[in-house]
């Protein structure tokens, strides 16, 4: 199946017609937002093409049942047939799960995508922009897209790093891809201006790897700290780009960084055999690793997933409270 199928509905059913384009709410986000209450943003790229099926339903379900569990309304972010949704009903969790047609979408497809009447799941870069839209503070993921290994031949650099370089939201997230040329990909973020604290932690986060071995510049170590940091970027009136909480998978659900450096060695040569591009490389190279590790690595993803959403729920409660 590829990743964005071609569109083969019948030519009416495409046939454009005054359409309101706005992101549309689900009732619990609308009114948590109206009254206070802390809502947190969830991406479905992760959802439709960055875990297997059938698990990844029942990952999108367990990640939007952490963020309850721990007082905060979850924000799922898609786009379903020509809508942009920030908040998903049951059966809008399951399609993006379930249904081929959902394609992948960063924030410059959401535009052609609305106006197709098309279907897709939305990565970092898109998610932050429609939360960031919605009046959402706070967005948790596994690992930020960044630049790619293989930069100078090809200029692959994710979408993420540039929205997040003009959103003002926080983004709590595993570090990068350690697909990634994670160096190459903190010079950029520095470039940007966006900020970066580790949460308790020194070192930067390595996605599936507790750390990436590169250092941190500022570390917090509870919600109320990260809160402080928000409190400080409002006042100073400079949220124009992201604040990262970099938060690490537990050593004990770690991949094992010897296993983790030998496969993608050879994930990436099979994405060069392959000759795999643009978007698809990121989802085909998460999968060569999740084959070539025996699961472990999608275990190790999911952990730092985990911990993310529930480390982002309680900093949108304490910034709730805070206000
Ligand atoms: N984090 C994960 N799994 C994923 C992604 C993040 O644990 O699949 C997704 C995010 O949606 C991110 C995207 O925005 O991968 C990056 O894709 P690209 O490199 O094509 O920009
Ligand atoms: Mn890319």
């Amino acid at each position: 199946m590829p990743l964005n199928p071609p569109d083969r509905r019948p030519a009416d059913a495409r046939k454009p017609g005054p359409q309101s384009y706005e992101p549309v709410l689900s009732r619990d986000v609308r009114a948590a937002l109206s009254t206070g209450l802390p809502v947190v943003a969830l991406e479905s790229t992760i959802i439709a093409h960055g875990l297997p099926r059938p698990r990844n339903l029942s990952v999108a379900r367990e990640l939007e049942g952490l963020v309850r569990s721990a007082g905060a309304v979850p924000a799922t972010v898609a786009v379903l047939d020509g809508r942009a949704r920030v908040g998903l009903s049951e059966a809008q969790l399951a399609r993006v799960a379930e249904d081929p047609a959902v394609r992948k979408l960063g924030h410059r497809d959401l535009a052609p995508a609305l106006a197709a009447g098309a279907s897709g799941a939305t990565s970092v870069s898109a998610t932050a922009f429609l939360a960031a839209r919605a009046g959402l503070g706070v967005f948790a993921t596994g690992g930020l897209g960044g630049v790619h290994r293989q930069w100078s031949e090809n200029q692959d650099e994710s979408a993420d790093l540039r929205l997040l370089a003009r959103t003002g939201i926080t983004v709590v997230c595993a570090g990068v891809k350690s697909i990634l040329d994670v160096p190459a990909t903190l010079q950029r973020l520095e470039t940007l201006g966006v900020g970066i604290v580790g949460y308790g932690t020194e070192r930067f986060p390595g996605f599936c790897l507790s750390s990436s071995g590169e250092p941190v510049d500022w570390t917090v170590r509870s919600p109320e700290e990260v809160v402080e940091v928000i409190r400080a970027r409002e006042a100073l009136g400079c949220p124009q780009a992201a604040l990262i909480v970099a938060n690490p998978v537990a050593e004990r659900d770690q991949l094992d960084p010897v296993l983790h450096d030998r496969v993608l060695a050879e994930a990436l040569e099979a994405c060069r055999e392959r000759g795999i591009t643009g978007q698809g490389v990121t989802p085909f190279l998460l999968d060569q690793l999740t084959r070539r590790t025996g699961g472990a690595s999608l275990e190790a993803n999911l952990a730092a997933v985990r911990g993310n959403v529930a480390l982002a729920a309680r900093i949108a409660v304490a910034v709730a409270g805070s206000r």
